[in-house]
């Protein structure tokens, strides 16, 4: 593979789509030395088939506002490749919201899903729209005109949206109202529904709790506990949550959370009730976390992210390319012994590049996040079952989901000094199933 000219005719073909070449040319660079040992994938050109979407749906959304002004957002469906499963993935609600990130999000699902054991390929979608200061019956009119679009490419068997960044159970519930309607079934069509209507126990945890899950076993597999650790959070929503949680559960102190305002430095750890407070301050609808350090007495650190905290372990659980070379840099500094990636690509390349350098321990997110779109899967299962697992099993098929990832990423990912390249591990592993899939389907 000369991944060189990939790159150049990628870069020429999509211009200026800067996050879907950097995960593009992540991939390829940790996986070209196994691909090479493949004369038969270069052959089928499977790296070439595997960056391009199967198909991307693009879509006008109007709707009327509660002033009875007529608004006008983008929506997107990438199906990006569906070789081992129905496609599978998340809808992003935000004003950044273009076709390179969820092209970078869609690429990188197609490996974590993989990942994850189960019969899912990968996808991503959603909008421009802002969800800030909308109310209710806005984001209901606005899902539903989204789904209007949406809803002839999507089935249970094809294409499984589900939520993702300013898309939780409030939207999904208003997507499958529509769904429903217009298609007349009732179908696991999306995953992170309420339990009323074909939801599963401990999917809003899920991609917190996958996260510690997969951290505490890279710690243990370098002789380390997560006892007493201090954590760095960034963000405050559903991710950050469900990390709090486990984090604390397994005895560790988290001292910060974040929001596009600044962060939260609580050096008494961020536990009990200040956790369930972050659901409050989602509630607002205002973006904001400052209103902690008021409630707690805690200090709050106004336009800054919270990487200059002197911590053990750094968990991005925001956005991508929230933690850059400089932070990394601190990190370092201030002796961090793991970056986790719960976000997706939280880390810019310049990041990883630093940590790598001083054998860090660093997860990155297809493998580190892959608990919310496992625990996706079992909702599937469920669904397509008609029934439902107590809160206990899905605890339990997560937890063995996590482990079979962190044992994936570990036999393929060992360096011969014994640092773990977790990145190069997911990424090889993630490949190897997809492209054996490919293979084993001819040339379609
Ligand atoms: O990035 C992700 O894996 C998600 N937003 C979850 C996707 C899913 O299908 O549950």
């Amino acid at each position: 593979m000369n991944i060189e000219k990939l790159m150049q005719s990628l870069e020429a073909k999509h211009p200026g789509e800067t996050e879907y070449l950097q995960a593009v040319k992540e991939v390829l660079s940790t996986i070209e030395e196994v691909y090479n040992e493949h004369p038969e994938f270069e052959k089928a050109k499977i790296a070439e088939r595997l960056v391009e979407p199967d198909r991307i749906f693009t879509f006008k959304i109007p709707w009327v506002d509660d002033r009875g002004d007529v608004q006008i957002n983008i929506g997107y469906r990438i199906q990006f490749n569906n070789a081992i499963g129905p496609y599978k993935g998340g809808l992003r609600f935000h004003p950044s919201v273009n076709l390179s990130i969820l092209k970078f999000l869609g690429f990188e699902q197609i490996f974590k899903n993989a990942l994850t054991t189960l019969p899912m390929g990968g996808a991503k979608g959603g909008s421009d729209f802002n969800p800030k200061g909308k109310s209710d019956a806005e984001v209901m009119r606005f899902c539903q005109a989204f789904m209007i679009e949406l809803w002839q490419h999507i089935g249970p068997d094809t294409d499984v949206p589900a939520g993702d960044i300013g898309v939780g159970g409030r939207e999904i519930g208003y997507l499958y109202g529509m769904y429903r309607k217009l298609a007349r079934v009732n179908t696991g069509v999306l995953t992170g529904k309420n339990l009323e209507f074909g939801g599963s126990l401990i999917r809003p945890e899920a991609t917190g709790f996958g996260g510690l899950y997969f951290v505490k076993q890279m710690l243990e597999t370098a002789g380390m506990s997560i006892q007493g650790k201090t954590i760095a959070l960034s963000g405050f929503g559903n991710v950050a949550w469900g990390a709090a949680q486990k984090a604390t559960e397994m005895g560790a102190k988290v001292v910060s959370i974040s929001g596009p305002d600044g962060y939260i430095y609580d050096e008494n750890g961020i536990a009990g009730e200040k956790i369930e407070y972050m659901l409050e301050l989602r509630a607002t609808c205002n973006d904001i976390v400052e209103p902690y350090a008021e409630k707690f007495g805690a200090k709050f650190v106004a336009n800054r992210r919270p990487w200059e905290v002197k911590v053990d372990i750094a968990l991005p659980c925001a956005t991508q390319n929230e933690l850059n070379e400089e932070d990394a840099r601190l990190l370092v500094e201030n002796g961090v012994i793991c970056v986790g990636e719960i976000s997706n690509m939280g880390c810019t390349p310049e990041a990883i590049e630093l940590l790598l350098q001083h054998k860090i321990m660093y997860g990155p997110g297809k493998a580190v996040n892959a608990g919310g779109v496992a625990t996706s899967g079992l909702e599937m299962s469920q669904n397509a079952m008609h029934l439902t697992w107590t809160a206990e099993e899905v605890d339990a098929k997560l937890h063995q989901i996590m482990s079979e990832i962190h044992t994936q990423c570990v036999k393929y990912g060992r360096e011969s000094d014994g640092y773990i390249n977790y990145m190069k591990g997911a990424n090889v592993a993630g490949f190897l199933k997809v492209a054996k899939a490919m293979l084993a389907q001819g040339v379609i």
